[in-house]
């Protein structure tokens, strides 16, 4: 289980005016200088970190955070920025943190113990031109066709994308391949050419809009399948955008021939229970992909347990590909990473079922 520890809930309550600590002295005199939309980019990134930082306390993994400051490391740098200002950043935190210490509700142990988690982060950086690259990836199926997809949807063309698939499904390939080589792939390398600032904003927006455009192609064919009497309700948490990988992975179990109950994206909590009441699934799968959203997922677990519902509960999301250990600490019955592993897991917590035709 994740624990709540009072010292950081007590400095999330003053997160805010931390922030604006942070600002001040990251930025000296100028602060009241600084145009509007710079002030505030600048809050959003302060409280981005920060939000990651408590987190990778709070669910206690360094390798979360070794992760974070690996990743924020390399957008830093690929966005022009000075590779210092991660550091410079840390620093402040640390500078405006040791004004918090009041040996009541935030103590120097707890003050050490952030300053450690910052300090084996920062020590384990590689540089961003190895990181974030996707050089030396192994040769995989449907290979020549994933370049041709991304080409396609780099130059904006849609439609040229979604014939592309079409005649893939005519030249009988399978549709879970699709998945597994072509769309996955596809949004990882989006996220990567994002990062390395490659591409914008919009055109990722396009590219994945046009995904889920192309995926919905295949609904006619994917919900026509002869289906085994099992269902399977994935959600994402409260605040979660990603709905993607979640979604795919329904589509995939459809395929295998399980009924999926798809709740999407950003879903409160008391909804959730209540769709689960109402369609006493055989599998619930609580999607998370931003770090900060981990504790979200635990509670809903808890609720889920307190609830008696005696249902086992997948986890997973892009943080649990990062850190083995994590789905135990949110209380779930397990995780699991790629497509194949998630439908043996399933098939394993059910007891298998042939499908009669
Ligand atoms: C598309 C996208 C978005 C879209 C999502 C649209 C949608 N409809 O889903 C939008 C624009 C909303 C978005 C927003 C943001 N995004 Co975004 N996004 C992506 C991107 C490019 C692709 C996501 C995706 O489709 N992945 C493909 C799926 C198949 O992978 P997956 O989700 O991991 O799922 C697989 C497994 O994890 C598993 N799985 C998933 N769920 C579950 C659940 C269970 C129970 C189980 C068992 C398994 C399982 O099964 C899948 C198959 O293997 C990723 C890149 C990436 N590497 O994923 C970035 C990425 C996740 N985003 C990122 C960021 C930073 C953001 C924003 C903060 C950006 C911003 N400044 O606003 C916001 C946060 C929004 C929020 N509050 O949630 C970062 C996160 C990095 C980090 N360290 O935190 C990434 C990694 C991009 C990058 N390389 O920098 N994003």
């Amino acid at each position: 289980m994740i624990n709540r520890f009072l010292w950081l809930e007590h400095l999330r309550r003053h997160r805010s005016r931390i922030v604006a600590a942070i600002i001040r002295h990251l930025h000296d005199s100028d602060v009241h200088l600084m145009d509007e939309k710079v002030y505030l980019q600048a809050m959003n990134d302060a409280t981005f970190h920060l939000d990651n930082l408590f987190t990778s306390l709070e669910i206690e993994s360094q390798t979360l955070f070794n992760a974070y400051t690996q990743w924020a490391n390399d957008l830093l740098t690929h966005s022009n920025a000075s590779s210092a200002t991660l550091s410079d950043f840390f620093e402040a935190v640390m500078e405006v943190l040791l004004l918090e210490v009041d040996d009541i509700h935030f103590t120097t142990a707890h003050y050490q113990r952030i300053e450690e988690i910052i300090s084996q982060g920062f020590s384990q950086i590689k540089s961003a031109a190895g990181s974030a690259s996707s050089a030396g990836t192994p040769a995989t199926p449907l290979q020549d066709e994933l370049k041709r997809y991304t080409q396609h949807l780099l130059a904006s063309d849609r439609s040229g994308a979604a014939k592309l698939v079409q005649q893939l499904i005519q030249d009988d390939v399978d549709v879970k391949d699709l998945y597994r080589h072509l769309f996955h792939p596809f949004q990882i390398e989006l996220g990567r050419l994002w990062q390395t600032n490659k591409i914008n904003v919009a055109q990722e927006h396009f590219a994945t809009a046009a995904t889920q455009y192309i995926m919905s192609l295949l609904y006619e064919h994917i919900l026509s399948l002869p289906k085994i009497d099992k269902v399977f309700l994935a959600t994402c948490v409260s605040g979660e955008l990603h709905e993607m990988g979640i979604r795919m992975v329904c589509d995939y179990l459809e395929c295998c021939h399980w009924n999926t109950h798809y709740l999407g994206a950003n879903m409160p909590e008391s909804a959730v229970i209540q769709a689960v009441m109402e369609r006493q699934p055989d599998v619930i799968a609580i999607s998370c992909t931003m770090m900060y959203h981990i504790p979200k997922a635990s509670h809903l677990i808890q609720r889920l347990r307190k609830a008696d519902i005696p249902i086992p509960i997948l986890v997973g999301g892009y943080p649990f590909n990062i850190d083995p250990l994590l789905w135990h600490k949110t209380g779930a019955t397990g995780t699991a990473g790629s497509f194949d592993a998630i439908y043996e897991t399933i098939e394993v917590l059910t007891g298998g079922e042939v499908l009669e035709i």
